[in-house]
């Protein structure tokens, strides 16, 4: 299906369930899997190339070999000369379809490396895995045009590349390069103003069901931190979630299992931690939207799609649904992994923080997944989180600024899920008032406007009047305020 044949008739579920390359095989590496031996470098200590393994297996790749390195970047081929033979002669006896590098390498690095290693291998780095990974297999406009954006992106700089390298070796003036380079430019723009026009109609979706008394909390993190889980837990409906709405408002109404689990291929049974052969750490590319209630307060939690190491900043920037729902949240819920030990937790909370930048909201760190947790590890990892959140907030990243203290839960086991909860009614902002109506035959409509949009406390009827004790978002209570009180819609 191209992109274009998407209309918003069409039925399509949020939660989207991405193909990866390996992902038919739930356990371990196909059969048919291509082969493929890892680089690594890493300045300062022995490279550790668990993640990227995993990232390969997920992507399909079995990987049958690894070149690591202790020593400072490269120009030339992103690992010294050395190295890179060793990758060589590596590729060419297990017969690799690629060398997957542990990082991002420029254009320049991409193809000297090609040039080095035998014909028919291929250089793979992180990015380019990453949006590998995301397979094609988006099921909303918005999210299938994250994914061409973030595509484009990563090309046009080695098309340009390649254009530079085919003109300097021939002489005609308009190298065949131009033309794809033009077109790439082109194609980048047109999916950009496509998305500004999708975020428009989100941000009137955010206004709308702000007006409507809903929080927006949305849930933030690293790749299979346990954010989808989590959502699925604090859902009014956890078995059944209703649909608020999708990412680009082409939801099918009839279709209210499509946000959860589309697929019926949950990994929600599976070990947890570290990506295990099963788990698509790319599972939610749409953004997925449930109610919830948390604490009295009616609200709408947004799932976003996984942060990861090595990403340049503009394939992050492609994933707009993600960055708008999680920076203008009410509220955001940034979940990491406490089972991974404190230097995965300071890591990869670093990373999803990096890639905020900034919120609207308070932004509460979950430590999640505590029950494979022994308590002094718990310490530990809500000791690094604390340790970020100081480090961070001194080297210009505004959203460490809004960070509260970790709560520690189980998505799988629900520990901990009422102190979550409570902790998100108390960052939410809040006013509160008591409204005076008049006992009249419009006092049960204004009730009943109020109970739908905050939280009554008390309602106190004396004789002429009717005292309302109201709690909610301080823009509802205002206009609670002026539409309960001042009966601006003439009633008596
Ligand atoms: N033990 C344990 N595993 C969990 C918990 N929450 C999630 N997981 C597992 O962690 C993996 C990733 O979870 P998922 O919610 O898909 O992560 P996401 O990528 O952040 O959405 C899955 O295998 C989940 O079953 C938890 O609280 N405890
Ligand atoms: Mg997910």
């Amino acid at each position: 299906m191209s992109r274009d044949d998407t209309t918003a008739d069409e039925p399509e579920s949020d939660d989207t369930a991405l193909q990866s390359r390996g992902r038919d095989s739930a356990d371990g590496p196909r059969a048919d899997a291509d082969p493929a031996v890892v680089a690594a470098r890493s300045r300062d200590a022995e490279p550790d190339t668990a993640e990227i393994r995993e990232l390969a297996a997920a992507a399909g790749y079995a990987v049958v070999g690894e070149v690591t390195q202790r020593r400072r970047e490269d120009p030339t081929y992103g690992l010294g000369r050395g190295a890179a033979e060793d990758l060589m002669r590596l590729a060419a006896e297990t017969d690799a379809a690629a060398v997957i590098y542990d990082g991002s390498l420029s254009p320049g690095q991409t193809f000297s490396l090609g040039d080095l290693l035998p014909t028919g291998t291929a250089v793979v780095d992180r990015p380019r895995l990453a949006l590998e990974l995301f397979g094609d297999a988006a099921d909303s406009r918005t999210a299938d045009l994250q994914l061409e954006l973030a595509r484009l992106r990563y090309e046009l700089p080695r098309l340009r590349e390649t254009a530079a390298r085919d003109s300097s070796e021939d002489v005609r003036l308009r190298p065949e390069g131009d033309g794809r380079v033009r077109d790439v430019e082109r194609r980048i723009e047109s999916a950009e103003r496509a998305l500004d026009r999708l975020g428009d109609d989100r941000e009137k979706r955010r206004a709308e069901r702000r007006d409507a008394g809903f929080d927006l909390v949305a849930l933030a993190g690293y790749a299979n931190a346990g954010k989808s889980t989590l959502a699925r837990r604090l859902a009014d409906d956890a078995d059944d979630p209703e649909r608020v709405d999708d990412s680009d408002g082409t939801a099918d109404p009839e279709d209210p299992d499509g946000a959860d689990d589309p697929d019926g291929t949950s990994t929600a049974g599976g070990p947890g931690g570290s990506l295990s052969a099963g788990d698509r750490p790319f599972e939610t590319l749409s953004t997925a939207t449930r109610r919830a209630t948390l604490g009295g307060r009616r609200a709408v939690v947004t799932d976003t799609v996984g942060f990861l190491d090595g990403l340049p900043h503009e394939a992050i920037r492609s994933f707009r649904a993600t960055l708008d729902a999680v920076r203008r949240a009410d509220c955001v819920l940034l979940v990491v992994d406490a089972s991974e030990g404190p230097a995965a937790v300071r890591r990869k909370l670093r990373t999803s923080l990096s890639a905020i930048e900034a919120t609207d909201g308070p932004v509460i760190p979950v430590l999640t997944k505590v029950d494979r947790v022994d308590p002094d590890d718990l310490d530990a990892a809500a000791d690094a989180c604390e340790s970020v959140a100081g480090t961070l907030g001194g080297r210009d990243v505004p959203v460490a600024g809004s960070l509260r203290s970790p709560v520690p839960v189980s998505a799988r086991n629900g520990a901990g899920l009422g102190d979550l909860i409570d902790a998100v009614a108390d960052a939410l902002p809040t006013a509160t008032a008591t409204v005076t109506v008049p006992n009249g035959g419009d006092a049960q409509a204004a009730l009943s406007w109020a109970y739908d949009r905050g939280v009554v406390s008390d309602v106190d009827y004396a004789g002429e009047t009717v005292a309302v004790e109201l709690a909610g978002r301080p823009d509802i209570v205002a206009a609670a305020e002026r539409r309960l009180a001042g009966g601006d819609d003439g009633g008596s």
